[in-house]
């Protein structure tokens, strides 16, 4: 099957290329145990530029996707200036202002108390994170919100869908974790870019010259192993 990037999307692979928040200097051990040759370090939007660039990314695949909520929640602690960052950008670049809320790891026992932050939870929510893999992290975001009386769930916007199969307790599943989080929670989750598109986005730089042969040839290898066809 072909697979199609729009230009913001090879911006944001090239900056994450660029900054190393894409890197190849592995292997990995990720969350899931899997041994990866590629790791997507989201925490590396670090800088002005970056975190504006990043955010304008979320907010274009937000809006593309069309999808209806209230407010954004980023999980702690990469979801935090993440959703803060889109808050922006949507309302800068798409004239949508909506609050925005996070987490604090530890709840608090004096002041306002409580472990949320920011706008209230309430309505359609849209989550912001920034990785999911087997699928595990997002769920304890998902459990903050269905503890909330008045949040619906409106959907899940990642950085990168790595297209693998899930993973619990270490047994395989089939399908991906990302259909798995669909399914479970009857929701959708949106992704700026997936593994095939970096695939896609890598090749057509090394037509032009620059050497990404192993690289390629890593994920492809990895994704033979642990990836779903879609
Ligand atoms: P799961 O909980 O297995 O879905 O893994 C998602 C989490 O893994 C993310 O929230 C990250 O903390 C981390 N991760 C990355 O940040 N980048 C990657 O490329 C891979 C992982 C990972 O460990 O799978």
């Amino acid at each position: 099957h072909s697979v199609s990037l729009a230009a913001y999307q090879s911006d944001y692979i090239q900056l994450a290329l660029d900054s190393d928040i894409l890197r190849f200097d592995g292997p990995f051990t990720l969350k899931s145990g899997r041994s990866s040759p590629y790791f997507f370090n989201a925490g590396l939007f670090n800088t002005g530029s970056k975190v504006a660039k990043v955010a304008e990314c979320y907010a274009k695949r937000i809006v593309e996707s069309g999808v209806e909520f209230d407010v954004l929640f980023g999980p702690a602690y990469k979801g935090i200036p993440l959703a803060a960052a889109t808050a922006l950008a949507l309302h800068a670049h798409h004239g949508i202002d909506v609050g925005f809320c996070f987490n604090r790891k530890e709840a608090k026992t004096h002041g306002e108390g409580g472990s949320l932050v920011g706008a209230p939870l309430k309505g359609r929510v849209l989550i912001l994170d920034d990785v999911i893999t087997a699928g595990t992290a997002i769920n304890e975001a998902m459990d903050i919100i269905f503890s909330q009386p008045e949040a619906k769930l409106a959907g899940v916007v990642i950085a990168l869908d790595r297209q693998e199969k899930s993973s619990k307790d270490g047994v395989e599943g089939e399908t991906s974790a990302i259909m798995e989080v669909e399914k479970r929670y009857n929701t959708k989750v949106y992704s700026v870019v997936n593994l095939d598109q970096i695939i896609e986005y890598m090749k057509t730089k090394d037509q032009q010259g620059t050497a990404y042969g192993k690289q390629i040839e890593g994920m492809t290898e990895y994704r033979a192993r642990y990836g779903v066809s879609e």
